[in-house]
């Protein structure tokens, strides 16, 4: 932070080399241009009740869920805003199916992969939501197609997500640093808040979906029973919001496998990578339970995944259980 009573913003914090003296070749814009479209969909959520534009739109997105309205608004802002950017060739989105490539001719360019709104069962009730880039860099001198977004995690540049709380926080990680900012409405930017995040070192709290118990394998139970009887349990029911909690106070999220979802419930691309890509970089750690998130080589753009994220100590002990130790 610089001078006391100004907070740097998060204008200043990207322009002056994403807190770790990068260089400027379009990042700064590409994540100015996410921040810019969180504050369009946060004034969005936040009156949407009003402009009657909550529950479903009757359609159903590539992986057989219904899209709620304020999806299908959230995912067009950010479309606009990254389209507009000028450095983004390629976006990947949870609503829609393929690719939506703009290049044309954009040089340096950058591919996102974003779930636009993510903890869709909590839009219309009032609990926080929010949304989950990650961020590659296009290859030198690649013409973007389909092909070109499935890229493992370990290759992201950047990962951001916001929260759409009781504040509206953005967390930006980069291979230096992990930042996080809060809207501040009186000047309508956002501003540092949370510099230098690393996530503590004592586990405090285990997210999971207690309702699922039953449909683990044993292994799986066993893991999750240790971590009944360690932590409390908090569960809100959207991942970004989850995983917030437990990245500021020490905390695991564990959506594992289970007989119904094999290939478990979460996406790999937009959910999954960026997620443990901020993990990784706050000093945890996320796996399948049986590999590392980041290291998994994509095949589909809506692939899904299991996942364990927060504490390193904690991912490492839940997946010797889960193999059988
Ligand atoms: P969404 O991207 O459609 O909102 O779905 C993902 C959400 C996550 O935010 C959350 O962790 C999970 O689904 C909750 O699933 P469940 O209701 O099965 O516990
Ligand atoms: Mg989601």
């Amino acid at each position: 932070m610089s001078a006391v009573g100004h907070r740097t913003t998060l204008q200043e914090y990207v322009s002056s080399g994403l807190g770790g003296g990068a260089q400027d070749d379009g990042l700064d814009a590409v994540i100015m241009a996410i921040a810019d479209g969180s504050i369009q969909v946060q004034r969005q959520v936040q009156q949407a009740a009003l402009a009657d534009a909550l529950g479903a739109t009757g359609e159903t997105n590539v992986q057989g869920e219904i899209i709620q309205r304020m999806d299908q608004v959230s995912s067009d802002i950010f479309v606009e805003t990254l389209s507009s950017s000028g450095h983004v060739a390629a976006i990947g989105c949870e609503e829609i199916e393929k690719p939506v490539i703009i290049e044309g001719e954009v040089a340096d360019g950058y591919i996102v992969l974003m779930d636009p709104l993510d903890g869709s069962s909590n839009i219309d009730v009032a609990v926080s939501i929010g949304s989950i880039f990650g961020i590659w860099k296009k290859r030198p001198g690649e013409k973007v197609n389909e092909d070109s977004l499935l890229r493992p995690g370990d290759e992201q540049v950047a990962a951001v997500y916001v929260v759409y709380g009781s504040s509206t926080v953005l967390v930006l990680a980069t291979k230096t640093d992990v930042c996080g900012f809060t809207l501040d409405f009186r000047s309508g930017e956002f501003a540092v808040t949370h510099p230098n995040i690393k996530i503590p070192k004592e586990c405090l709290y285990y997210s999971t979906n207690e309702g699922n118990h039953k449909v683990l394998d044993e292994p799986t139970q066993k893991a999750v029973a240790n971590l009944r009887n360690k932590y409390s349990q908090r569960y809100v029911g959207s991942l970004v919001a989850d995983f917030h909690r437990n990245l500021l106070k020490g905390g695991i999220f564990a959506y594992p496998a289970d007989r119904n979802r094999k290939d478990g419930r979460l996406r790999l691309m937009y959910e999954a990578n960026p997620l443990g890509f901020v993990a990784e970089q706050a000093g945890g750690a996320a796996s399948t339970g049986y590999q590392r998130i980041l290291d998994i080589i994509p095949e589909q753009l809506h692939q899904r995944t299991p996942l364990i994220l927060g504490n390193k100590d904690v991912v490492e002990e839940i997946v010797s259980v889960i193999n059988g130790g």
